[in-house]
């Protein structure tokens, strides 16, 4: 009789479920207060006969201990505030996802691609690791040149052969794309060619061992000087506004003649005299000049009949131009303090 009592307890204390204080109450009261169902069986306890007692005590005091557990289980459980509504204020705006932005050299560059693009230049590429054909011979440099030298440019492989330099070296500048381009197609060609270039140079806040090069070249019949002055001026006025003026300098290059060096007036103090200017009111932005009959010779394009122009420009300097920036390192130390600031200026 008792036993029975006390399993059909133990199954309704298993099972009890207390959805507020109200029934976690009553589960007390009906079960583990000092008048509930255990401790009326207790009493009764004592009737029972001494060689069952043994037995059914045992059981009543399981009874007993599931009680009390589940006492503080149920009550634990109500206690417990859900996850969700205690960590999660649904009023509060979202936290917005952190977005990167790119890097300023690369926005420079898309914006020189967009105004040559416009002007009907196509975006040319080349390998990084070059010959010396490719990166000095085709571009008219002599055999003794001095860049050819160790302390201008990084030497891959140096052959001795009987043709002349065969060397592997690491590009110098993004013309031997210029000549692959040539060697594989007629004029006209007008193309642009962005890309690293590589020189043997210590490191300073004005020279790095890379930088970044835009070559432009326009071959065409009588293509002239003056197309080379129009496009630079164009350029000079889209990139950095319509008050820029530009000037020509006589220059020198093995791959040009004549050749020349482009300045723009200084955008810092507007020709009145800084640092960045050295107190010249000019900043120097570009090399060029008319490609030397020999450059087209090497490429088999007739000088007779075609006649073209080139020039080049480092990313960097137009990109410290543009954003006021004095120190070339910056470029290359992925500080992200420094590369957070650049949001696009189109
Ligand atoms: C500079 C000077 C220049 C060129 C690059 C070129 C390419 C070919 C033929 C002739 Cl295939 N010229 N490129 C011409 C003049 C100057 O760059 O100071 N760059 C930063």
């Amino acid at each position: 009789m008792m036993e029975e009592r006390i399993q059909e307890l133990l199954s309704e204390v298993k099972g009890y479920l207390a959805r507020d204080k109200k029934e976690l109450e009553a589960f007390r009261l009906k079960y583990i207060s000092k008048k509930g169902e255990i401790s009326e069986l207790f009493e009764q306890l004592r009737k029972v006969s001494s060689e069952q007692k043994k037995n059914v005590g045992k059981v009543l005091n399981q009874l007993k201990q599931t009680a009390e557990s589940k006492l503080v289980e149920l009550t634990e459980k109500l206690d417990a505030v859900p996850v969700e509504s205690a960590e999660i204020d649904l009023t509060l705006p979202p936290v917005p996802n952190e977005i990167g932005n790119l890097h300023p050299l690369t926005l420079t560059r898309y914006r020189i691609i967009e105004i040559f693009e416009r002007l009907g230049f196509n975006v040319a590429d080349g390998p990084e690791i070059e010959d010396d054909w490719h990166n000095f011979s085709a571009l008219n440099f002599p055999e003794n040149h001095p860049a050819r030298e160790m302390q201008d440019t990084f030497f891959i492989e140096k052959k001795a052969g009987e043709k002349g330099h065969q060397d592997v070296l690491l590009r110098t500048h993004t013309s031997n794309v210029q000549i692959r381009l040539m060697e594989k197609q007629k004029p006209p060609i007008r193309a642009i060619m962005p890309g690293r270039v590589y020189r043997n140079e210590a490191i300073s806040a004005r020279a790095h061992c890379f930088f970044h090069q835009v070559e432009a070249l326009y071959i065409d019949k009588n293509v002239g000087f003056a197309d080379l002055k129009q496009t630079i001026y164009h350029f000079a006025k889209e990139m950095y506004g319509n008050d820029i003026k530009i000037r020509f300098r006589p220059s020198f290059f093995p791959f040009t003649e004549p050749s020349a060096e482009i300045d723009v007036s200084c955008l810092i103090c507007k020709g009145s005299g800084c640092n960045v200017c050295k107190h010249s009111g000019w900043v120097e932005i570009a090399g060029s000049g008319m490609v030397h009959p020999n450059v087209l010779k090497s490429c088999n394009i007739d000088p007779e009949e075609y006649t073209g122009f080139a020039f080049g420009m480092g990313i960097e300097r137009v990109t410290m131009l543009r954003y006021q920036i004095n120190d070339l390192r910056l470029f290359s130390e992925n500080d992200i303090r420094f590369l957070r600031q650049f949001q696009p200026v189109i």
